[in-house]
């Protein structure tokens, strides 16, 4: 085969041309396109560095637990529940007074309450003397105490969560009842106390006394 002299200049030409563009690439572009310098590119990871996570301590803050402060000053935020435990007619699992909340008089509570049972309930404070109010009558302790009317009376069904706040600024003994007409009768009632003296809420079972420090996270 012959090889015109015009075809082998082009050839040639084309190759000195790939070798210019090589060169001046290799100069002018960027170290991230070319690579050239592996020593200023980030080292690949090999291995990942384990955060303690600190979960199973006994030392770790109960985070799950139902009450803390709230981030507002002066405010306690309850999670009240009525389970599916042995006795219906509970709160948090406790009934007939089994659970004492203590707050400082003046202190705002948020409650919000939930329902895990396919019976109807609700959450009120009322004063101590109606924690066994066979009616269903109550009068609310404070104003708003006892959150929605229709919702307190009626109760409300399994896992409608639904809240309310009021403001403890009465020093004296009360209880948290059920609303539902012979619920608070028949159990559903714990104790709420409002503490002149106090400078800190305490959640009192029969395991003892506990003081809330923990902040809501
Ligand atoms: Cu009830």
């Amino acid at each position: 085969m012959k090889i015109s002299p015009l075809g082998a200049l082009i050839v040639s030409c084309g190759g000195v041309l790939a070798i210019i563009l090589w060169v001046i690439g290799y100069i002018f572009l960027p170290n991230d396109v070319t690579h050239r310098q592996l020593s200023a590119n980030p080292k690949i990871q090999t291995s990942v560095a384990v955060t303690e996570t600190n979960t199973t301590s006994s030392t770790a803050p109960q985070t799950a637990a139902w009450y803390a402060l709230d981030k507002a000053p002066k405010t306690l935020d309850l999670s009240i529940t009525s389970n599916n435990g042995d006795n219906p007619m509970n709160f948090n699992g406790y009934s007939k007074g089994a659970l004492k909340i203590t707050v400082p008089v003046g202190w705002t509570l948020k409650v919000t309450y939930t329902n895990q049972q396919t019976t109807a309930h609700s959450v009120g404070f009322v004063p101590f003397s109606e924690r066994e109010s066979p009616n269903g009558s109550f009068t609310p302790a404070f104003r708003g105490s006892t959150g929605p009317a229709d919702k307190f009376q009626a109760g409300v069904p399994e896992n409608q969560p639904y809240s309310f706040s009021f403001v403890a600024d009465k020093a004296g003994q009360y209880a948290m009842v059920c609303g539902i007409p012979g619920h608070a009768a028949g159990g559903m009632w714990d104790e709420f106390d409002v503490d002149a003296k106090a400078s800190a809420p305490t959640i009192t079972t029969g395991q003892g006394t506990v003081t809330v420090h923990q902040t809501q996270s």
